[in-house]
């Protein structure tokens, strides 16, 4: 059965495949599992329809059959658990793999998603020039120690796994601001994951969705 998932018919991001739906779409190139794509506008996303799949009126959701899903983390460990080569066999490896996904999302995540609402959502706010500096800081110090662990190493515990790649993904919004370069060694693992097959078939994929709304017959 061919899932299909959800993503913008017009990314704010204009095809720099740094919406959630990349990571679904990375995940499943990944595993080689062929998919479908719904593109749904900011207004769909808020109607019954659109709810009915995802609570809180976002995407990415994942249609397999009667199940659906939303969350990109949820969604990319199910693509882990349902394939193989995403997550170790040993159960041990496999436990942190996942703990690097939750790593992702809940402790990497949350700071330089802090920086966006500091740059963009609040940017005119009086509070903002002083709460920039903070924002980034608390950036630094996950970064520095993220790189502290990877070390050398070319993933974070043996061999690519979605915990590289929700970690991956998670880095890439760092991109525009600069801040990765700081870290030489999250850069170089940050290149590293942009140029496996899978993430850039998913890259070309969201891209040409830009590219169609954006062309001048589209
Ligand atoms: N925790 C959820 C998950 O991981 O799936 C978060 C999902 C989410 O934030 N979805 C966003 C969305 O649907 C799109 S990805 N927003 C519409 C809404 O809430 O009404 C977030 C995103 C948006 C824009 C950029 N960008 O322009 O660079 C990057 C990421």
């Amino acid at each position: 059965m061919t899932p299909t998932i959800t993503a913008f018919e017009q990314s704010p991001d204009r095809g720099m495949g740094l919406a959630r739906d990349m990571r679904v779409r990375w995940a499943l190139e990944e595993v080689g599992q062929p998919y479908d794509v719904r593109l749904v506008s900011f207004e769909a996303m808020k109607q019954p329809a659109h709810l009915a799949l995802h609570p809180f009126g976002q995407i990415p959701t994942y249609e397999e059959g009667d199940l659906v899903l939303f969350e990109s983390g949820a969604i990319v460990l199910h693509l882990a658990e349902q394939h193989g080569g995403l997550l170790p066999d040993d159960a041990n490896a496999r436990a942190r793999a996942i703990a690097w996904m939750f790593a992702a999302l809940n402790t990497v995540e949350p700071p330089i998603l802090e920086l966006v609402i500091v740059r963009i959502v609040e940017g005119d706010r009086p509070w903002a020039a002083e709460r920039l500096p903070l924002a980034k800081d608390r950036i630094r110090r996950r970064l520095q120690q993220l790189s502290a662990r990877l070390g050398d190493a070319d993933w974070l515990d043996g061999d690519f796994s979605a915990g590289d790649l929700m970690m991956v993904h998670a880095l890439l919004r760092l991109k525009p601001s600069g801040m990765l370069d700081e870290f030489p060694t999250l850069a170089a693992y940050v290149a590293r994951g942009e140029a496996r097959p899978a993430y850039k078939r998913a890259f070309d994929a969201q891209w040409a969705v830009f590219a169609a709304a954006n062309s001048p017959a589209g």
